[in-house]
Formats: C-alpha cells, structure tokens, sequence
C-alpha cells in the first residue's frame, strides 16, 4: 500500500518548500508501479537503518524503502469551498488523501507577505478549518436528504446512518472536525456512510509549525493539536547538504521526523523481505494477520497463503544470516491467525 498525504496551508506558509526539501532525494520510481506521477506529487523514501543493516548481511543488489506520497496541494484560500481560488479542484485533490499535513507559519519575516498581513496562527487554522468543515457540511446536507428519505421507507440501515450523519452535523457546526468522532469497529453500517462520504475533515490531521530554529515556545492552544515543529526553510538548505556539512554546522536534520510521525498517526508499522535479489520494506496497518500483510507484496497472497517464516529483524542479525536463524531454531513458522509486529522479517509460504 502507498501511504499518501496531502500538504495544506496557506498562501506563503511554507508548503512548497516543505515539498523540495521532503523530495530532494529522488526515489527509483520503477519499483513502485502504483506510483501516481504528476508535478504536485512526491514520492518520499522511508528512511529506515534496520532495512539498510538487512541488505548488507542479505548482500542485496536492490535496496527499496517503504514510501509515502506527498501531495503539494495548492490553492486554499479562504472561500475555496464555495470555488473560490482552485476551490473544486483543490478539495478534489484532499479527497484522495490518507492524511492531511496542515503547514502553519509560526515564523515572522516581514519580506514574505502573509496573505493576511499579520502572524497569527490559530486564525490561520481556524481559516482552513472552516473551508474544509463547510465543505464537509455541503457532503452531508445531501447525504442527509437522501438518507431521510430512505428512512421513510424503511429502508435498512437508514434510520441508525441518519443518526449518525446528524451527530457528526452537530461537530462539524461547532466548529470541530469530524475526526475526533468516535466510531465503533463493528458497527458496519456507520462504516459505510463514513465511508461514502468520505469527509475532508475525518482524515487524520497533523500540523507542521513553521517556525525558526530559535522559536523555541509555542502558544499553548497550539501545543494541543498532534503537530510537529519544523525550520522548514533549515531543512531544504539541509536538504542540499551532505552529513559532514551538517555535522559540521552542529546541526541536525528534523525533516525525517515527519515520516516517523505520519506512521504514527496512520496507525503503521513496516516488515521487511530480504533476500540477494532485493531487501524490501513493506508498510502495512497496525493488527493485520500474516495473509493480509502478504497482500502488500501481492493480492493472491491472502488465499494461497499456507504458512511463513518469520523473525525479529534484530534477531536474525545477530544470527547472521536465514539459513544460521533456521539451523538456531531461532525462525518461527507463524499460520493464518499471526499478527505481524514492527520489525518482523517474513518469507511467505504460498
Ligand atoms: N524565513 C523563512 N522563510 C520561509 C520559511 N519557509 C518558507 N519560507 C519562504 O516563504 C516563501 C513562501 O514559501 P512557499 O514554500 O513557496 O509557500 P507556499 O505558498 O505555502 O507553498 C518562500 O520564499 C520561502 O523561501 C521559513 O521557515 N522561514
Ligand atoms: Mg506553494
């Protein structure tokens, strides 16, 4: 699976310098046939030493990192989900996404003209929260038309979808997003108008604070979001650096902390394959059983599935190689029902 996530913000707040710096890198692109290829999209690798340490004891020829794709959407201005700015195009582009990276600037810089003339960041949100709940709004009107009118004729699973629609109207007109709702796991049919819908706002969010190296405080209602502080301008001049230079300059990149912290809000984690051939990371969702991670290499690895191998990535370092790991007893052969942890190396049994 591609993990996809879209950059949203303001005019002037950083987003396309986010973009370069997160893309300076460029990723083999062959390797990823689901790859979407357009100028606004970045194909990020996953950094990740324990996939690097398993291709050096595999002697791999090809190393391919997990990857996420970047999104660099233009375009929201206050109005946008009436069609002002690229308005339509704009919340199309959002609709695709698995996560929302919301660039908010924290930096003062009286050379780059924020749209609004001043720095004040919990508007800012505020501006871009309310183009996106409106949009969400306009969704549930209609769904919510639709929905009453099944429910007169009884048709099933309206009433109780109906219900649910108008909890989440109810947020939305308090100004919250949608995605603090709480869903039940279970419940299929609220899993299904969710999903219909698909609203802009219960997407995971998480913000990126613009903000200089120096800022070291932020306000506290800014503190309460899921977000993570960024010199974004640093990181793309880092972005051009090799290490030494930036070992030099007692600097540190900061930039892969966004990966790490998009996995965590996506509720991820990677296993690997190796072999001479290829070392291989493989991004699936927290929970899944052995077959179902098997569909991230392939679909028919769900129903051929018979049994796999498997072992801790660290554990079959130090055993050295598979076959010393298989002649340690230290390899388990895991079945149908196994839950793949972070950090699992699997060789499939189809
Ligand atoms: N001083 C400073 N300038 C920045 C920072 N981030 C972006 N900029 C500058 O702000 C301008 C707008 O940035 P850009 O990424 O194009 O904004 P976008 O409209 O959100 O895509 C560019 O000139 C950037 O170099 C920052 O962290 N500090
Ligand atoms: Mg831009």
């Amino acid at each position: 699976m591609t993990l996809n996530i879209g950059i949203v913000g303001l005019p002037n707040v950083g987003k396309s310098t986010l973009f370069k710096a997160l893309t300076r890198n460029p990723v083999d692109i062959n390797n990823y046939p689901f790859c979407t290829v357009e100028p606004n999209v970045g194909i990020v690798k996953v950094p990740d030493a324990r996939l690097d340490a398993l291709a050096k004891m595999s002697h791999s020829k090809k190393i391919i990192p997990a990857i996420i794709e970047f999104v660099d959407i233009a375009g929201l201005v206050k109005g946008a989900s009436n069609g002002e700015g690229l308005g339509n195009k704009f919340l199309a582009n959002i609709r695709e996404v698995d996560a929302i990276v919301h660039v908010v600037r924290i930096f003062e810089n009286a050379n780059i003209i924020h749209i609004h003339e001043k720095i004040n960041p919990l508007d800012d949100i505020a501006i871009i929260n309310t183009e996106l709940i409106l949009a969400d709004l306009a969704t549930i009107a209609k769904t919510e038309l639709r929905l009453e009118k099944d429910a007169r004729k009884n048709i099933k699973d309206s009433i109780i979808q109906l219900e649910i629609v108008r909890k989440i109207k109810a947020l939305l007109d308090a100004g919250k997003l949608a995605n603090i709702f709480q869903i039940d796991p279970i419940d299929e049919p609220a899993k299904n108008i969710l999903r219909e819908m698909s609203l802009l706002t219960m997407k995971p969010f998480l913000y990126v604070y613009n903000a200089t190296n120096t800022q070291k405080t932020l306000l506290q209602e800014l503190e309460k979001n899921q977000h993570i502080k960024l010199d974004i301008k640093l990181e793309e001049e880092l972005s051009e650096m090799t290490e030494e230079e930036i070992f030099a300059l007692e600097l540190t990149r900061k930039i892969d902390d966004l990966i790490v912290a998009a996995y965590q809000l996506l509720n991820l984690i990677t296993y690997f394959t190796t072999g001479e051939d290829e070392s291989r990371a493989w991004t699936i969702p927290k929970g899944w059983t052995a077959p179902l991670a098997g569909t991230a290499i392939h679909t028919d690895f769900k129903d051929k599935f018979i049994r796999a191998e498997i072992i801790n990535w660290q554990k079959l370092l130090s055993a050295g190689s598979w076959l010393k790991a298989k002649e340690l007893g230290v390899l388990r052969l895991e079945g149908k029902e196994y839950i793949v942890s972070d950090g699992d190396v699997i060789e499939f049994k189809i």
